[in-house]
C-alpha cells in the first residue's frame, strides 16, 4: 500500500468512524462528493453510532468488530446488532476497496490469482458486474478467497462473507444509497465505473496474505 494509508476500525469499543482514507471528491466523476458525504457522514456514522448504543452494558464490549459480527450472525435475538455491526465493518471495507484513479488491470500476485481462478480479468470483471447487477434489492457483490481459490458472490443487506467462512477480497456496495444520487436507477453504470475507475487492486492484493 504506497499511495495511502488504511484507516482500520478501532478495535475496540467503543468503535469510532474512521475517515474515508482518500479526500470526499477523490472519486469523481465516477461517485461524487455528495454520494460519498452522505454514504460515510450519515450512513455509515450511523452504523457505527448504533453498534456503540446496542452494545453498551452488554458483553459486547469487550469484544472487536469482528468478533461481534460471528457471535450475532444468524440469532435472531441479535439481528439489529448484527445489522448494525456488520455495515459498521462492510463501509469500513468498502472505502478501502477503491481510491482514485483506480480500476486499472491488476498486477502481481492479485493479478495471477484472478487468472488462476477466473481465466483472465475480463472473466473475472464480467462475472463480477452480473452478481453485482443480479443482487435484487439491497446488498454487495464481493471477491472473496475459499479454499485457495478467489470466486465471486452477493449478499443481501449487511451480511458478510467472514461469517460464511469466506476471507473478503474486494467489494461493492449495490444499496441504493452507494450510487442513486449520481446514478439513479442505473445501477449497471454504477458498477461498471466502480469497475473500470474506482477498484484499488494494491487493497485486494493486500487482503490475499
Ligand atoms: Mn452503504
Amino acid at each position: 500500500m504506497e499511495n495511502r494509508s488504511l484507516n482500520f476500525m478501532k478495535a475496540t469499543a467503543p468503535f469510532e468512524l474512521p475517515p474515508l482514507p482518500y479526500s470526499y471528491n477523490a472519486l469523481e466523476p465516477y461517485i461524487s462528493e455528495k454520494t460519498l458525504s452522505f454514504h460515510h457522514d450519515k450512513h455509515h456514522q450511523k452504523y457505527v453510532s448504533t453498534t456503540n448504543e446496542l452494545i453498551k452494558g452488554t458483553e459486547f464490549e469487550k469484544f472487536t468488530l469482528e468478533e461481534i459480527i460471528k457471535a450475532t450472525a444468524g440469532n435472531a435475538a441479535s439481528t439489529k446488532l448484527f445489522n448494525n455491526a456488520a455495515q459498521s465493518w462492510n463501509h469500513w471495507f468498502y472505502w478501502n476497496c477503491m481510491k482514485s484513479e483506480g480500476g486499472k488491470i491488476p498486477k502481481g500476485r492479485i493479478k495471477e490469482a484472478i487468472d488462476s481462478s477466473f481465466g483472465s480479468y475480463d472473466n473475472f470483471a464480467k462475472e463480477f458486474s452480473t452478481m453485482a447487477n443480479d443482487q435484487f434489492g439491497s446488498g454487495y457483490a464481493w471477491l472473496v478467497m475459499e479454499g485457495g481459490k478467489l470466486k465471486v458472490i452477493k449478499t443481501s443487506n449487511a451480511d458478510n462473507p467472514i461469517v460464511h467462512n469466506q476471507k473478503p477480497i474486494l467489494a461493492i456496495d449495490v444499496w441504493e444509497h452507494a450510487y442513486y444520487l449520481d446514478y439513479q436507477n442505473k445501477r449497471q453504470d454504477h458498477v461498471m465505473a466502480f469497475i473500470n475507475n474506482c477498484i484499488d487492486w494494491e487493497f485486494a492484493e493486500f487482503n490475499l496474505k
